[in-house]
C-alpha cells in the first residue's frame, strides 16, 4: 500500500477506496430543471454507495476535453444541495472542484475531501483555503484548463515530467500551509495526455509513488480507453458507455499497484476488481 492521507475517518483506512463518480451537470438537468438534477444526482450517489463506492465525488463542471468554463456560482448552486444531504445519510463525500468558493462552501456542507483537477493551479486562493480547511486534498496533474489542454499533451518523458511537475506542486501546497500528509497526488490520466502518455504512466506508478504520498487513478471511461477497444473494422472508438470492464481492469491493476483508491463510474465492477488487485497484491 501506498501511504494514506491523514485525516479520514478509520472506516476509510488500511485498503485501497472506490470513488464512485457523482455529475452534477447539465445533461442531468435536461428534463426537468435544477431540482430533477439534484434529486438525480441524490439518487445516483445512493446507488453508487449501494454497489461498493467508499466515496462519493460530487462535480458540478465538466472538465472533459473542450468543455467551457462553468460560473462558480451556478457549480455552488447545483452541488451544494447534494453534498448537504449525502453528508447528512452519513456518505463521505469528496468535492470536484477548481474553485476555492465552492471547496469552502462544500466543506461546510459536510464534503470531507477536496479533489482539484488543477492541483491549485486553477484558483490561486486553493491552497490556501484547502490549509485553513485542514482536509484532505487531492491534487491532480494538471497544465491548463479543458478547451486548450489537448495542446498541452506535449512530453519528452511524460513519467519523469508528470512526477517533476506534481513534486512542485506538493511544494506549493506546503508552502500555503496545507498539511501535506493529507494530500493525494493523482497523474491526471486523460488531461493533457495522448493515450501513450496515459499507458506509460500507468505502467510506472511505482515511479510516482516515489513522491511518498497516495495515489488516486482516475482512468473511468476516458477516451484512450475507446481508442484501445476501436472496432477492428471502422476504428470507431468503444462508446463511453462499454468502457467499464476496461476500467475495471485497470482498478484491478492499479489496486495491485497499491494505488490508495480509483475514482470511477461503475462502482460495481472495479469494487470486484480492486478486491482481486488487493488479494493478488497480499497473496
Ligand atoms: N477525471 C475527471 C474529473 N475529475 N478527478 C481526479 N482526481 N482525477 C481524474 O482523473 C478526474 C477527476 C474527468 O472525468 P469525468 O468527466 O468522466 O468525471
Amino acid at each position: 500500500m501506498f501511504p494514506e492521507p491523514a485525516g479520514l475517518p478509520e472506516r476509510l483506512r488500511g485498503r485501497t477506496l472506490v470513488m464512485g463518480v457523482v455529475n452534477v451537470t447539465p445533461d442531468s438537468f435536461s428534463d426537468g430543471g435544477r431540482y430533477f438534477g439534484i434529486d438525480a444526482a441524490i439518487g445516483r450517489a445512493h446507488d453508487l454507495v449501494r454497489d461498493g463506492a467508499d466515496i462519493v465525488d460530487v462535480g458540478g463542471e465538466s472538465t472533459r476535453p473542450g468543455a467551457t468554463r462553468l460560473d462558480p456560482a451556478e457549480e455552488l448552486a447545483r452541488i451544494e444541495p447534494v453534498v448537504r444531504a449525502l453528508a447528512a445519510d452519513g456518505i463521505a463525500v469528496s468535492i470536484d472542484t477548481m474553485n476555492a468558493s465552492t471547496a469552502a462552501a462544500a466543506a461546510a456542507a459536510g464534503a470531507l475531501i477536496v479533489n482539484d483537477v488543477s492541483g491549485g493551479l486553477a484558483d490561486p486562493a486553493m491552497l490556501p483555503t484547502v490549509a485553513d480547511l485542514g482536509m484532505p486534498y487531492i491534487c491532480m496533474h494538471w497544465r491548463g484548463h479543458a478547451e486548450r489542454m489537448n495542446d498541452l499533451a506535449v512530453y519528452d518523458d511524460v513519467v519523469e515530467e508528470v512526477a517533476t511537475e506534481l513534486a512542485s506542486r506538493l511544494e506549493a501546497c506546503s508552502r500555503a500551509g496545507v498539511d501535506v500528509d493529507r494530500v493525494v497526488l493523482d497523474p491526471g490520466i486523460g488531461f493533457a495526455k495522448e493515450a501513450h502518455h496515459n499507458w506509460a504512466l500507468l505502467r510506472r506508478l511505482d515511479h510516482l509513488a516515489g513522491l511518498g504520498r497516495p495515489i488516486l487513478i482516475g482512468a473511468s471511461r476516458k477516451r484512450f480507453l475507446g481508442s484501445l477497444l476501436a472496432d477492428p473494422v471502422s476504428d470507431e472508438p468503444r462508446p463511453t458507455d462499454d468502457r467499464d470492464v476496461a476500467t475495471a481492469a485497470v482498478s484491478a491493476i492499479a489496486a495491485r499497484d497499491g494505488v490508495w483508491a480509483v475514482r470511477v463510474h461503475d462502482v460495481a465492477g472495479s469494487r470486484d476488481a480492486v478486491a482481486v488487485g488487493s488479494a493478488w497484491r497480499q497473496g
